[in-house]
């Protein structure tokens, strides 16, 4: 997808063109050393949210640094990229661990001859600067079951065996629906496919809304897999979505249970604490020149609502399980 052109066709989504594995017993080739491995997001990124949500929980902001990227991407050869800049923490421009400025920089480290599209997330070997692997999700299960060792005390059990088949059933429906379903609103190229991706994203969050009316977590009483895949799209919606990609039939502040759920685990350790409302909104309307021409950034709305209280804890279920709450966000990494 080429955020800076009108849409001529639905959004197609590439396999990830990188997808090594790290683990900790490094048994796919790459093994999870303390410092090895630096992590490039976008904070307005909905995938890439979903791997710094999991890196927050499972204590591994020590070993796996994260890197983050201006909002408004530069246009690079006619197409935005992902680039470190002064204004979000990068002196001269360049990511103080790999002296990059473009994340493509990584990408053609690994292979000089690489030509596909550059996305956030990427994880980058630092002792070589190539990129690793931007396969988001299997960034975040590795490092929610791969990561065993470097992983802090207390770290909860993000992806339950007995429960990942419903995790993964669900989280089918909600990636093709709601997740995905965003964009291909937001990015239709005509009037029937806009029709069509908005009434499945209704229809997700309509019946999102009644399976989470009676219980506090989307699968099990505790916070999993599930929940982050969902948290990261539903926390841009009404800033984003419901604007920019026209997803405007209802508000997520418009549905008791799903606000409640949302802000609930707003105001868990590991969500609110890595979302950056400003980033959202600046990257969304700013870069995506194809459906917003003059690039004015909306001003709204009020992040406070996210704070108020949603009584979910009366629900039952414990975010963490037999785990605990991750430690306070390190310093350098306040949103
Ligand atoms: N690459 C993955 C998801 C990651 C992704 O789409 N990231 C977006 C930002 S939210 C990105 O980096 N896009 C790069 C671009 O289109 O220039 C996919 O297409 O399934």
């Amino acid at each position: 997808m080429r955020a800076n052109r009108i849409p001529t066709e639905e959004i197609r989504r590439e396999p990830a063109a990188f997808d090594d594995r790290v683990t900790a017993d490094g048994r796919f080739g790459r093994a999870a050393e303390p410092g090895r491995f630096r992590l490039v997001v976008s904070r307005a990124c909905p995938w890439a949210h979903r791997v710094v949500v999991t890196r927050r929980l499972m204590g591994l902001e020590g070993a796996v640094s994260l890197a983050v990227t201006d909002p408004r991407q530069e246009d690079i050869d006619g197409d935005p990229h992902w680039v470190f800049t002064e204004e979000t923490g990068s002196p001269g421009d360049r990511d103080p661990v790999l002296g990059i400025h473009a994340l493509r920089e990584a990408y053609l480290a690994r292979d000089p001859h690489y030509d596909g599209g550059v996305s956030v997330p990427g994880l980058v070997d630092v002792d070589n600067g190539h990129l690793v692997s931007n396969d988001y999700d299997r960034l975040s299960l590795d490092m929610a079951t791969e990561w065993g060792g470097l992983v802090r005390d207390g770290a909860p059990d993000l992806y339950p065996a007995p429960l990942r088949d419903e995790i993964e059933a669900l989280g089918a429906d909600v990636y093709r629906d709601l997740n995905n379903g965003v964009y291909r609103a937001g990015f239709a190229p005509d009037q029937a496919h806009y029709d069509a991706a908005v009434a499945g994203v209704f229809a997700r969050l309509d019946a999102l809304e009644e399976r989470l009316a009676a219980r506090r977590y989307l699968v099990g009483d505790t916070v999993t897999m599930a929940d982050i895949r969902l948290f990261t799209t539903l926390v841009r919606f009404d800033s984003v979505y419901h604007g920019h990609f026209k997803c405007n039939i209802r508000k997520l502040a418009e549905y008791p249970a799903l606000w409640a759920y949302a802000r609930d685990l707003f105001q868990t350790p590991g969500f609110g604490d890595t979302t950056d409302h400003d980033h959202i909104r600046i990257h969304y309307y700013y870069v995506h020149t194809g459906i917003n021409p003059t690039r004015i950034i909306a001003a709204g709305p009020d992040p406070r609502g996210w704070l108020t209280a949603h009584h979910r804890e009366e629900l039952g279920g414990s975010p963490f399980g037999a785990g605990t709450a991750p430690g306070p966000v390190p310093e350098g990494e306040r949103v």
